[in-house]
């Protein structure tokens, strides 16, 4: 089930809680003391920025799982959410030993150098996304794809675990993204969304119509859930998008954004007798935002012309920074899942 670390930090005791959900996180992970030690100092540094350049923000970890299981176990994602000045200087601000301001600590340029992963997004006015995964290292580095998935998980009120859950797969050159909300929320509703998940890699060489016919099944038993299923297939340049219940989504086409339109109904619940696939082009420009209830429907995509390029979990948690306010109070849990294209030369 996806276990989730929300740590609010808006004074120096909850740095101490943030290096601790990491620690737990990588126990999980089966990481090995130096990982583990490479996973708290990560959590302590992005923790400690918060509260030195934006008075504060929110530390999010928890565990993501490779496409493929043979690719390797879980890595621990640890997120920092702020909605402070931003950074005047990004490129700057990841040089080793870099800092604005006095201080001992390890600097983003030493997480992004001890990370598997790194990304950071910072918008004057905004606030700042910085966001590391920290896994064992594995001996050959795996090939480069051209299309990655990320998200972010956010339990309802803190919760140790959400309802929500989203996954991906590869099955040849076919990279199928998912995201499934459990009815209700709580460990019933992690119950049915974990089955989707276990499902989804069972269903991946199939459209998403037709994963979402084996999803049902997989989730008869359980309360149900509201799932979508996208699918790029990178040798012919298109996406499929299928779904059932209240998931949201939206493709970035250029500038545009368009939603992309799910049917009504329950997975493992209702079964419909036929599902609607959409059928579109993907190309370097596209983003692919999927997103459980948790947020609001109205919410506004970030038009950021970078975020693209960024890595796809920044994204997810640039859309729930920024689309939470005091106007919409969360009622349930959230989880944002992106695809985007791997831009020609990593940032
Ligand atoms: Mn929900």
């Amino acid at each position: 089930m996806p276990r989730v670390w929300e740590v609010p930090v808006h004074d120096s005791t909850r740095v101490r809680d943030a290096r601790v959900a990491a620690e737990r996180a990588a126990a999980l992970a089966g990481l090995d003391e130096a990982r583990t030690a490479a996973a708290a100092l990560v959590a302590t540094e992005l923790a400690t920025n918060l509260l030195k350049h934006a008075g504060g923000g929110r530390m999010l970890v928890d565990l993501v799982a490779p496409p493929m299981p043979s690719d390797g176990a879980c890595l621990v994602q640890i997120a920092a959410i702020d909605h402070g000045p931003g950074m005047a200087d990004v490129a700057a601000a990841l040089r080793d030993g870099f800092s604005t301001t006095r201080s001992l600590g390890a600097g983003l340029g030493t997480c992004r150098r001890i990370a598997d992963g790194f990304g950071l997004h910072s918008a004057p006015g905004r606030g700042t996304v910085a966001l590391a995964r920290v896994g064992a290292r594995p001996k050959d580095p795996a090939p480069v794809a051209v299309v990655r998935a990320g998200g972010v998980n956010v339990p309802f009120a803190g919760a140790e675990y959400s309802g929500d859950a989203w996954a991906w797969a590869r099955s040849g050159d076919r990279l199928t993204l998912m995201l499934a909300d459990g009815l209700g929320h709580g460990p019933q509703a992690a119950r049915a969304s974990t089955a989707a998940v276990q499902a989804l890699h069972r269903a991946a060489h199939l459209p998403p119509a037709e994963a979402l016919v084996h999803l049902d099944t997989a989730l008869r038993g359980t309360r149900g859930a509201a799932v979508a299923v996208a699918q790029v297939d990178t040798g012919a340049g298109l996406l499929r998008f299928a779904g059932v219940g209240n998931i949201g989504a939206r493709l970035r086409e250029g500038e545009r954004w368009r939603s992309l339109l799910s049917r009504p109904g329950i997975v493992g619940v209702h079964r419909h007798a036929t599902l609607r696939e959409d059928r579109l082009t993907w190309a370097a420009d596209r983003l692919l935002i999927l997103h459980s209830d948790g947020l609001p429907s109205r919410w506004t995509p970030p038009s950021d012309a970078d975020l693209p390029a960024a890595d796809p979990a920044v994204v997810a948690a640039v859309t729930v920074r920024d689309a939470s306010s005091s106007a919409w109070p969360v009622r349930d849990d959230t989880a944002v899942a992106v695809l985007a294209p791997t831009p020609a030369e990593a940032p």
